[in-house]
C-alpha cells in the first residue's frame, strides 16, 4: 500500500482535534508536567478523575531530567523512594535515608504510568491566565507556547476546569496570575505568592507538604510552587517531597469528589 502524505497528515488533525475538543472541560487541570505534576496525574488518573496536563516545552518532566546541576541522578529520602517503589523505579541507597535514582528512568517511568492511567499531557502549550466567574476561578486560558515565545498577538482558548493545580514550579505562574489579576485573596500570610526562599533542604522538603494545599477555592499548589506560594525555601535536587506533594494534591482532590 502506498503512504499517502495527506491521510498521514488528516489522522494527525483530526485525532488531535477529537482529544482537544474532549479536554476543553476537565475535571482536574494541571499546569506543569514536572515531578509534582506527573505524580498528581498519575493519582487523579488512577482514581478516574478526568485529568489533563498542559505543560508549555517540548518535553515533560521540568527539572527533573537535570537531577543536580546536569548530573543526571535525583536524590530522595526514605518516604520518597516509596513512591519511586510504586512507579517501580531502580533507587540504590548511597546512606542511610539517601537514595539515588537515574532521573531519565525517573521522569520517563512516571509520564507513561500517568498516561497510561488516562491523563492527557497537552504539550507546547502555556496557561498564561484563568477563568473567573463569581469570584471563583473557573479554568485556565491556553495558548501554544511558541505563540507566547514569538510574542504574537493570538486570541488564546479557553479550558473549563472543577480543579487547578499550579504545579508551575519556581515561578508560580497560575498562582501569580490569579493574585494579580483576579481580586481573590489567597489563603498566604499576605494574600498573594509568598516568593520562594533561598536554600535548605529539610526544611523545604517539610514544608513542601505542608503548603500543598487548596490555596484559593478551586486552586491548589503542589511540588516547588507550592513552596514559593507560602515563603518557603527550596530544596535542590532532593525529589522525594515533589513526589509526595504530587500525591498528596491528588488526595485531596479525590477526597472532596
Ligand atoms: O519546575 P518543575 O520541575 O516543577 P516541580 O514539579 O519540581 C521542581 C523540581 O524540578 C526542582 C526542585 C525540587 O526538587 O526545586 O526544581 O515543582 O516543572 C514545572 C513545569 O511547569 C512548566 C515548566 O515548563 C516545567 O516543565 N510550566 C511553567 N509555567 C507554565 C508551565 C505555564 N504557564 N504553562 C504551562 N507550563
Amino acid at each position: 500500500m502506498a503512504l499517502n502524505e495527506v491521510t498521514i497528515s488528516r489522522a494527525i488533525i483530526e485525532t488531535f482535534m477529537k482529544k482537544f475538543s474532549e479536554y476543553a472541560e476537565v475535571d482536574t487541570a494541571i499546569v506543569g508536567g514536572g515531578p509534582s505534576g506527573l505524580v498528581a496525574a498519575y493519582y487523579l488518573a488512577k482514581a478516574g478523575v478526568k485529568t489533563a496536563i498542559f505543560e508549555r516545552k517540548l518535553s515533560i518532566g521540568g527539572g527533573m531530567w537535570g537531577g543536580g546541576m546536569m548530573f543526571n541522578e535525583i536524590v530522595v529520602q526514605e518516604e520518597g523512594k516509596k513512591i519511586l517503589d510504586v512507579f517501580g523505579i531502580a533507587s540504590m541507597e548511597y546512606e542511610p535515608g539517601y537514595y539515588t535514582a537515574d532521573s531519565v528512568e525517573a521522569v520517563s517511568t512516571i509520564c507513561s504510568h500517568a498516561v497510561k492511567a488516562g491523563a492527557k499531557v497537552f504539550n507546547c502549550m502555556s496557561a498564561e491566565d484563568v477563568i473567573v466567574k463569581e469570584g471563583r476561578v473557573r479554568g485556565l486560558v491556553v495558548s501554544w507556547s511558541p505563540v507566547e515565545i514569538a510574542g504574537l498577538h493570538v486570541d488564546p482558548l479557553s479550558i473549563e476546569a472543577r480543579n487547578i493545580i499550579d504545579t508551575t514550579g519556581h515561578d508560580t505562574e497560575i498562582l501569580r496570575v490569579i493574585a494579580r489579576k483576579a481580586d481573590i485573596r489567597l489563603n498566604t500570610e499576605t494574600g498573594g505568592v509568598m516568593g520562594e526562599r533561598s536554600m535548605w533542604a529539610e526544611k523545604a522538603e517539610q514544608l513542601t507538604m505542608e503548603n500543598t494545599k487548596e490555596i484559593c477555592p478551586g486552586v491548589y499548589a503542589a511540588g516547588m510552587a507550592a513552596n514559593a506560594a507560602y515563603g518557603g525555601p527550596r530544596m535542590g535536587p532532593i525529589f522525594g517531597g515533589m513526589l509526595l506533594s504530587g500525591r498528596k494534591v491528588a488526595e485531596l482532590i479525590i477526597a472532596k469528589r
